[in-house]
């Protein structure tokens, strides 16, 4: 919990701070195409009612939907206009679950894959991905900068979707994103014991404990039809468990790719995650509340907290009444089954594969660390550091958090958070950039799966005395980040990065685009004034000066 003096503190940081209740009505979502410009700009704004300044894609937030059909090629020209010196000013987007064949150079990930994109400059990313289609997000990928507010959803619909018969709706509408909001800005809360969330906006609007009866979302349906839902837990820490009042839903699809369908009441999203569900409007024309509650602060609905509204055509428009009833179809994760190529690459069973990694996830002093190693961005990033000629896992920086994998081999990763330590923060939700992976074992289950596990692209692996079990072929080139989608603990350093054929890797990229090479140049000349985020570069500084504001703390559940 924050002291007051702490809470003074952060307060002063941001900017017109003040509690306002907002009149705007909700409107449609803003949609782009593949090929469009993101300007990232900071604003003052207030989406539970509580006035701050945040840093935005096109002004809004959620970003503006990134919509596009199967097969198209994407050009997106990142622009960072940001000014706000309390938050970071420099940028990078990734392009959450988009593979990025070829194309390693456009993944957006700070250290990893680039270096960040500097106050008045940008970047253009070029990148196809024929075979991807469902639903997707972008978020920034610089240090813990999306918690501030650069976070969007990105869906590539299939014109030829073998589910297609199963829903009559699937637009900007029945894309709904759940995402935690801060008061305080990011460089402040990476700091924090417990960088706990005001509130859950969905769809960018929600309210929080003690505010006003701020504006809610409302997701339109008419009696009879069928909407596939596309949820899009773009949280930088909470899980939410989601559920639609006297409704149950359909999922058929787990992070860009179908499941059998599958009927529950309830389901659990964790950050980083996305389901499609089809829900069918076959109750009595009203408003139902649709829930989302987080794991974290505030797990109430008290005052229209962590709510969105339900609204039949021809419901008048009101707060429903409905009441909360405990679901009875929770939905388990291994009863979801991957609908195409169903089966885990390589030879079945427990450690057959050709690579079998084994990560213990321990924490000392405020971090994270991966069999004995925490991640700490390094100043090359790990692309040039491999088109520069380094190889070996013990040439490549940060050491011991680069893994150099062959190529066209079935690697088997478990992860394993041992009771002892007891390591804080979960479940944790771990991300692999560039693939998707079969969950072998999902965490809390002892038994295997081999022959039609979910794949996806985020997985929980458990809390203490859990693991969970994945499996993937690298037929990737490039450095793949893997790593924690808390943001507060990948900023701590629960994170490695996976290096497919590392020797290989220059002759399978496309040609690196020659902006991409004056990234690093233009980001190391910056001042620390024109890199804000109070102007600390690397967290061992920020930390350091941190604690003359913040006074030491007992071990975080987040740094
Ligand atoms: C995408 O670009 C490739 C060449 O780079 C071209 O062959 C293809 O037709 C393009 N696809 C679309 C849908 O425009
Ligand atoms: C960006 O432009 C502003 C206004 O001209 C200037 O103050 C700032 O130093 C510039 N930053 C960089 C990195 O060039
Ligand atoms: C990126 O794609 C756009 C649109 O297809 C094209 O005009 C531009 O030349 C490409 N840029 C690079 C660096 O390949
Ligand atoms: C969410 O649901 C799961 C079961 O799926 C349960 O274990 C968890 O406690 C629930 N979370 C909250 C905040 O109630
Ligand atoms: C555990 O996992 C196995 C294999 O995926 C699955 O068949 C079983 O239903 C799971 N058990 C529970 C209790 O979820
Ligand atoms: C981590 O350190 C512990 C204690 O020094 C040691 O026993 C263990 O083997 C190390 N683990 C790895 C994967 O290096
Ligand atoms: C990485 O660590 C290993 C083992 O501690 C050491 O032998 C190697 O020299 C280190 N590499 C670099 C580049 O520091
Ligand atoms: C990348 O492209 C190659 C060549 O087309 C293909 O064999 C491989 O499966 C692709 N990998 C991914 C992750 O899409
Ligand atoms: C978030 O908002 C700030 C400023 O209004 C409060 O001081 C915090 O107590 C609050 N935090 C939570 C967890 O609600
Ligand atoms: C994290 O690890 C440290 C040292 O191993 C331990 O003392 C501490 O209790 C752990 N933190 C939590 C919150 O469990
Ligand atoms: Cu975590």
């Amino acid at each position: 919990m924050l002291t007051p003096i702490l809470i003074a503190s952060l307060v002063s940081l941001i900017n017109a701070a003040s509690i306002v209740s907002r009149s705007q009505s909700y409107s449609q979502p803003a949609v782009l195409g593949p090929q469009t410009t993101l300007t990232i700009a900071n604003k003052v704004i207030a989406p539970d009612g509580f006035e701050r300044s945040a840093t935005l894609v096109n002004g809004i937030f959620p970003g503006p939907l990134i919509a596009a059909q199967k097969g198209d090629n994407f050009s997106i020209q990142v622009v960072n206009e940001l000014t706000d010196e309390s938050m970071f000013l420099s940028t990078s987007v990734h392009w959450h679950g988009i593979f990025q064949n070829g194309t390693n150079y456009a993944d957006g990930t700070s250290f990893v894959t680039q270096c960040p994109i500097a106050q008045n400059h940008s970047f253009v990313h070029n990148f196809s991905s024929p075979n991807q289609a469902g639903t997707y997000w972008y978020h920034s990928h610089y240090s813990v900068q999306y918690c501030d507010g650069l976070r969007g959803a990105l869906v590539i619909y299939d014109p030829d979707d073998p589910l297609a018969y199963m829903y009559d709706v699937d637009d900007a509408s029945t894309v709904i994103t759940l995402s935690d909001w801060y008061h305080a800005v990011a460089p402040v809360m990476r700091h924090l014991v417990d960088a706990d969330a005001n509130s859950t906006l969905i769809n960018g609007l929600g309210r929080y404990a003690g505010g006003p009866a701020s504006e809610l979302a409302v997701i339109n349906v008419e009696q009879g039809k069928r909407y596939r839902m596309r949820l899009v837990a773009m949280s930088c820490d909470p899980n939410f468990n989601f559920t639609i009042d006297g409704h149950i839903f359909t999922v058929i699809e787990a992070d860009g790719q179908l499941t059998e369908p599958l009927v529950v009441d309830q389901l659990q999203i964790f950050a980083g995650q996305r389901y499609s569900v089809v829900l069918v409007a076959d109750q009595p024309v009203d408003n139902y509340w649709i829930r989302s509650l987080p794991n974290l602060v505030n797990p109430s609905f008290e005052g229209g907290q962590n709510s969105a509204i339900l609204r039949y055509q021809g419901a008048p428009q009101v707060d429903p009444t409905t009441a909360y009833v405990p679901p009875q179809d929770i939905l388990v994760e291994t009863n979801l089954h991957a609908l195409i190529n169903p089966g885990a690459p390589g030879i079945p069973g427990y450690g057959n594969a050709d690579i079998n990694l084994h990560f213990k996830v321990t924490n000392d002093t405020g971090l994270f660390y991966i069999n004995n190693v925490t991640f700490s961005p390094p100043s090359i990033p790990v692309l040039l550091q491999i088109l520069s000629g380094a190889q070996d896992p013990f040439q490549l920086l940060p050491n011991g958090s680069v893994y150099a994998l062959g190529h066209n081999k079935v690697v088997e990763l478990t992860m394993e958070i041992p009771v002892v330590p007891n390591v804080p923060g979960g479940p944790h939700p771990i991300h692999l950039h560039g693939h998707a992976f079969d969950v072998v074992q999902s965490a809390g289950n002892s038994t295997f799966n081999y022959v039609n596990p979910v794949r996806r692209d985020v997985v929980s692996a458990g809390n203490p005395g859990q693991q969970m079990v994945i499996r993937w072929t690298t037929d990737n080139y490039g450095p793949w980040f893997l790593h924690c989608h808390i943001d507060w603990h990948l900023d701590a350093g629960f994170a490695v990065v996976m290096a497919e054929s590392p020797l290989d890797t220059a002759a399978h990229l496309n040609p690196v685009p020659k902006e991409w090479d004056q990234l690093c140049p233009t980001f190391y000349s910056l001042t620390p004034t024109q890199l804000g985020g109070e102007g600390r570069l690397s967290w061992e500084e920020a930390a350091s000066i941190t604690t003359l504001l913040f006074p030491e703390t007992p071990l975080p559940g987040h740094k």
